[in-house]
């Protein structure tokens, strides 16, 4: 009696496992939808040989030729993609920003679209990530990625680029994490990320403040999160904005006069951000420009061309006295996109120093 029990449960053991084990290998793992909208940039550029890393065309491939050239994301992710634009980063506008924006915001609100990787050129990668990060309405993964060198050469950097930007966005841990670029292995946010060198794989850095996290065998490692508010948390939005307020920056140097300034007010500047020298040190022809600008009703805020650290309200200048804004650490490209959408709801300076400090 006692060995037809045994051999019986034994039986049903064996059937419980066999299921398993059949179920599991029927039902592979249901891959994320990702989508790819493509700008132009190197990752899409064409060099003359292999060893042609600088005087290559920029923004040559389309979407597509992008996704064939790396079959590995089939592996991931569903991946489709759209041609957004096809230009060399340095010409970026307003106008491509708003349709970019406008078409994740569309994408993002659908069940069938789990995440989204933006390719583009490195110059202003950085500025379109901000962008994002500011006006994003979705904690769904947005993953800026470009590369360094173009396809066509030698151990080109885009294609890895590309396979762990397409993982990352696929992923959960990336959720609510605002805007990020992945590049060389690294993820970087919005807000802090910005090009340190010209040429270097490892050009993307916070430079103080760090990076996100790393990617690595095909994964996402999360070690930071950004403070500052981002996507569904930003009051921005452009979704039915044409066009973005005029802001200009005034570079600042030993000997620096007041035409610069005079020249953004007489072409109809909205803001004016000062990349002032130190902490945000405003020369007086600069200054007494700036008084005139603001007198105007035009917004000023004071950046650092250093690039690092917190700019100090009522630290260089008077602030409350002259009706300008301090950046926090928004270094002066960063700044002039905040300032630009802060532009879309208010001209007050108290409420523009608001928004400074908490994106
Ligand atoms: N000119 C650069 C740009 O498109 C090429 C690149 O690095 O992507 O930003």
């Amino acid at each position: 009696m006692k060995k037809r029990y045994v051999t019986l449960l034994s039986l049903v053991c064996l059937l419980m496992f066999s299921m398993q084990v059949g179920f599991a290998a029927e039902t592979p793992a249901k891959l994320p939808n990702v989508k790819i909208l493509a700008t132009g940039g190197t990752i899409a550029g064409s060099g003359a040989s292999s060893t042609t890393t600088v005087g290559y065309t920029a923004a040559v491939f389309p979407v597509d030729a992008l996704i064939n050239g790396v079959p590995e994301l089939k592996q991931v992710a569903n991946v489709s993609g759209e041609q957004i634009s096809q230009i060399a980063s340095e010409n970026m506008t307003n106008q491509v920003w708003l349709k970019l924006a406008k078409r994740v915001n569309e994408l993002l609100a659908s069940d069938d679209v789990d995440g989204i990787v933006v390719t583009h050129g490195t110059d202003t990668i950085e500025e379109t990530a901000y962008f994002l990060n500011l006006v994003v309405k979705s904690n769904k993964p947005v993953v800026i990625v470009g590369a360094m060198r173009p396809p066509t050469a030698m151990s080109a950097d885009g294609a890895m680029n590309l396979y762990n930007s397409v993982i990352l966005a696929g992923s959960k841990e990336a959720r609510g994490k605002g805007v990020m670029v992945c590049m060389n292995d690294a993820i970087n946010g919005a807000r802090e990320v910005t090009k340190t060198n010209t040429a270097l794989l490892d050009t993307f850095r916070a430079p103080e403040l760090g990076y996100l996290g790393y990617m690595q065998a095909g994964k996402a490692h999360f070690y930071k999160e950004s403070t500052r508010k981002h996507t569904t948390k930003s009051e921005f939005d452009v979704r039915n904005l044409t066009d973005l307020p005029q802001v200009d920056i005034v570079y600042e140097h030993a000997n620096v006069s007041r035409v610069a300034v005079d020249a953004f007010v007489a072409a109809g500047a909205k803001g004016i951000v000062c990349a002032g020298v130190g902490d945000g040190s405003l020369a007086n022809p600069v200054k007494d420009a700036l008084v005139d600008a603001q007198k105007q009703g035009i917004a000023i805020v004071r950046s650092s061309r250093t690039g690092n650290g917190i700019v100090a309200r009522n630290g260089e200048a008077n602030d409350d006295a002259l009706h300008f804004s301090a950046s926090d650490t928004l270094n002066p490209q960063k700044a002039r996109i905040l300032l630009m959408l802060a532009l879309t709801k208010t001209n007050d300076p108290a409420e523009i120093q608001r928004i400074f400090w908490e994106y």
